[in-house]
């Protein structure tokens, strides 16, 4: 049996691929770090089949005792402050986490059992301010925040542990990827969280940033399959991940609305706190790579994905609804723009 330790897995992605390694027989590890309120919720029905491991990213013992712990064969990196909005306002915190963090794990691979397989979540918000398009894993990086500038620094570092140590280390370059279980303040989960709010009558406007922004956006639960089907081959390599198709917000907007039969520009109002100071304009990537060594393609589709995302949103107001409850009233990112 397989042993998979995965950082980040009460996250979008770690619970995908906690379901994704179950499914294939892996005994499932997954590094928690402690909180004050629960925030199981993505991997609540597997929380019987996986072994939780108290650790932070930030803390390099901690994560040499879960490697120790658990064992592992592979070692998924997905744990950040994945935010970039967040990234100006901590500057800091980011680095810490999503930039040196990567390196702590790396170090306590190395020193413990160096024959792991290890990868890292990279992104094409390294990219930024795009060299040329569609982006591919030879265009140079050009991150436009802290966030995308820790990660290009984590995606090096595992660059040079693979050629310093002859560790299987590699990184997927991932484009955006969604669902229903997207963290509330990222663009496609708040139009669809308030697409849902405003057709159940709790809200009657949006307040959006840049609808001018173009994102490739996938579906989450295709992109993990490239993350294990990355550490299966016979040389550790790096790969980008996408769908080969960009999309506005302002499309994002239409059809997220026009599925609940809205149209959006009866409710969505321009808030120019919420643009960033230095925006990534477009994302388009190629992933001819993946498609060729890995046999990887996306199996869901922009309008698909978006429809899933708005009916999960419409059944989980009308559940919170129903047991009248208040709390999720109050929208955490009406509270924090981009930078204040
Ligand atoms: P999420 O924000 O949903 O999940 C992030 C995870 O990291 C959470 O489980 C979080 O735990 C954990 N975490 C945060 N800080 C720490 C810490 N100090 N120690 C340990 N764990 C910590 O992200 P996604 O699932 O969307 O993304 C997964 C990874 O892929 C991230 O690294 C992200 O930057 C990267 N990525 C994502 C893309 C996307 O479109 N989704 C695209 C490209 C890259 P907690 O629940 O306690 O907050
Ligand atoms: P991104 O995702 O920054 O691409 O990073 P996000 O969904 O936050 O923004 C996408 C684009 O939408 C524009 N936008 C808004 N964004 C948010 N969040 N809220 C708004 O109101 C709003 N209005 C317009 C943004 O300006 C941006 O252009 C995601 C994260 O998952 C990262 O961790 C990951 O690395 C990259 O995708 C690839």
């Amino acid at each position: 049996m397989k042993r998979a330790l995965i950082t980040g897995i009460t996250g979008q992605d770690g619970s995908y691929l906690a379901e994704l390694l179950l499914e294939k027989g892996y005994r499932v590890y997954g590094l928690r770090r402690r909180t004050s309120t629960p925030n199981l919720e993505n991997i609540e029905p597997i929380l019987g089949d996986i072994e939780l491991l108290e650790g932070d990213l930030t803390d390099l013992s901690s994560l040499i005792r879960a490697v120790r712990v658990s064992d592992p064969d592979e070692v998924y990196n997905l744990a950040a402050q994945s935010y970039v909005g967040t990234s100006w306002p901590q500057p800091l915190l980011t680095s810490d986490l999503t930039a040196l963090g990567a390196t702590n794990l790396l170090e306590a691979v190395r020193l413990t059992k160096p024959e792991i397989r290890y990868y890292q979540a990279s992104s094409s918000e390294m990219f930024g301010k795009v060299a040329e398009c569609p982006q591919r894993e030879t265009t140079p990086f050009y991150p436009r925040s802290p966030y995308g500038v820790s990660k290009v620094y984590a995606h090096w570092m595992t660059v040079n542990y693979r050629e310093s140590y002859d560790m299987f280390a590699c990184s997927g370059i991932l484009f955006n990827h969604e669902s229903p279980r997207r963290g509330i303040e990222f663009v496609t989960r708040k139009v669809t969280d308030g697409v849902a709010r405003i057709a159940s009558g709790l809200q009657s406007e949006l307040k959006m940033g840049n609808l001018d922004a173009l994102r490739d956006w996938g579906y989450a639960g295709d992109y993990v399959e490239a993350m294990w089907m990355m550490l299966q081959q016979d040389k550790p390599e790096d790969y980008v991940i996408a769908t080969g198709e960009t999309h506005s917000v302002r499309e994002l907007l239409e059809i997220a609305f026009s599925y609940a039969g809205l149209d959006y520009r009866d409710f969505v109002v321009q808030d120019k706190s919420l643009c960033r100071p230095a925006e990534v304009d477009i994302l388009l990537g190629d992933c001819a790579k993946a498609r060729t060594k890995l046999g990887w393609r996306p199996k869901v589709d922009f309008e698909s994905l978006i429809a899933m995302m708005v009916e999960a949103d419409l059944e989980r107001v009308q559940f919170i609804q129903s047991k009248g409850y208040r709390r999720y009233e109050n929208r955490v990112y009406d509270y924090f723009p981009a930078v204040r």
